[in-house]
């Protein structure tokens, strides 16, 4: 791994501090807040709008941190040696390898670190097939109250996965606007600034680690309203280091949530604590239904070049299925919870059992098949 050279190293800790500061001056962090119909606090939706992001602190219990902390170091501990290798650093067959991205890459992201470079896993995509914890996540009733402030009570899904950047070694993710489809012709955002009309929904970043400035997300407050990509314009390379950006922390069970329309990257993760976020996305019903785009999220793993898809109210209805799944599962595994109450349509049986199980996890036929990228 490169290191960088001292000057710049506290050239990059006075971004973050200086960054730090700047992020804490926003407000728009703090515990999820409802009003009396259950609705999310008209203030935090206000500074959502605004800023393009926002930060949930202490939404997960204790117990379901270390419950996601096992199952994802299970998981990484039964990783193949390569993408080559169907074996795991331990001589057993890697059950989940296929959905993991691994690469040689050192902190730099640089591509030729060499064939005796260890292999790293940079992302581990559709968790709810084998994350029982991801699951019960995924159907949290406060999460779900503030996904339908946002989204209306029929909101449906967009994809899951875990991102995972390792102490001192993890790659960064370039500066990107994941939105692709609910743009003006000249780059403006569809989405009113009140939240209204077609957009591109939000990541919401479920943490079990330690989210600083080094290691974690930087989102460019307010980016949400212009394409960078309109008129041949092209995103900044991650060397960059946007003035106006800021660093989204997070303790462990916090939540961010990031507009898909903002300006958001991490950069090379050369701290000695590791990031892992889980990336769970939710989009109003109206945005996606009729929606014609290249899907880059309905496969095993995520691919750049994408297909192209419409998405018919059938493949809609198909993939909504898993809210009330999951909510059937998190009510079996927390009885003593009240289990929030989806009021969107699906089709299928809502009942998590061994059947269902098996059907959302066919071969060739898996619920993720149906991911909805915007
Ligand atoms: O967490 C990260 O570093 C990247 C997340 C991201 O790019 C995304 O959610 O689109």
């Amino acid at each position: 791994m490169n290191s960088p050279a001292n000057g710049d190293r506290e050239a990059f800790e006075a971004y973050c501090q200086d960054g730090v500061e700047r992020a804490l001056a926003l407000g728009n962090r703090g515990p999820m807040r409802f009003d009396d119909d259950g609705r999310l606090a008209r203030d935090i939706v206000n500074a959502y709008n605004e800023h393009g992001f926002y930060v949930f602190t202490g939404v997960l219990s204790q117990s379901e941190i270390n419950e996601l902390t096992r199952e994802f170091d299970a998981l990484l501990d039964n990783a193949p040696r390569s993408t080559e290798d169907e074996l795991d650093s331990h001589g057993r067959p890697s059950r989940y390898g296929g959905y993991m991205t691994l690469s040689r890459r050192d902190a730099e992201g640089d591509l030729d670190a060499g064939d005796d470079a260890p292999m790293r896993v940079g992302l581990v995509s559709h968790p709810l097939m084998f994350m029982h914890s991801a699951l019960c996540v995924y159907a949290h009733p406060d999460i779900l109250r503030m996904v339908a402030s946002i989204h209306g009570d029929d909101f449906v899904p967009f994809h899951e996965s875990i991102f995972h950047k390792g102490a001192g070694e993890g790659p960064p993710t370039s500066w990107h606007q994941d939105g692709r489809t609910h743009w003006t012709e000249d780059g403006a955002v569809i989405e009113g600034r009140d939240g209204s009309g077609k957009k591109h929904g939000f990541n919401l970043s479920v943490s079990w680690s330690h989210c600083t400035p080094e290691n974690g997300l930087w989102v460019v407050p307010g980016s949400q309203r212009q394409w960078r990509l309109a008129g041949g314009g092209s995103f900044p390379p991650i060397s960059e280091r946007i003035p106006e950006a800021v660093p989204m922390m997070l303790a462990p069970g916090d939540c961010g949530m990031v507009n898909r329309s903002s300006l958001h990257g991490s950069f090379p993760n050369r701290s000695p604590e590791r990031r892992i976020t889980m990336v769970m996305g939710y989009h109003s019903r109206e945005s996606a239904i009729g929606t014609k785009t290249t899907n880059v999220h309905a496969f095993m793993r995520p691919i750049r070049e994408g297909e192209p898809r419409e998405y018919s109210e059938d493949y809609v209805l198909r993939r909504t299925r898993m809210i009330p799944l999951a909510i059937d599962a998190r009510r079996q595994k927390y009885p003593d919870e009240e289990p929030y109450e989806y009021k969107g349509s699906f089709v299928g049986s809502a009942e998590w059992n061994d059947t269902t199980r098996a059907e959302i996890s066919r071969e060739g036929d898996e619920y993720w098949r149906r991911d909805i990228t915007l």
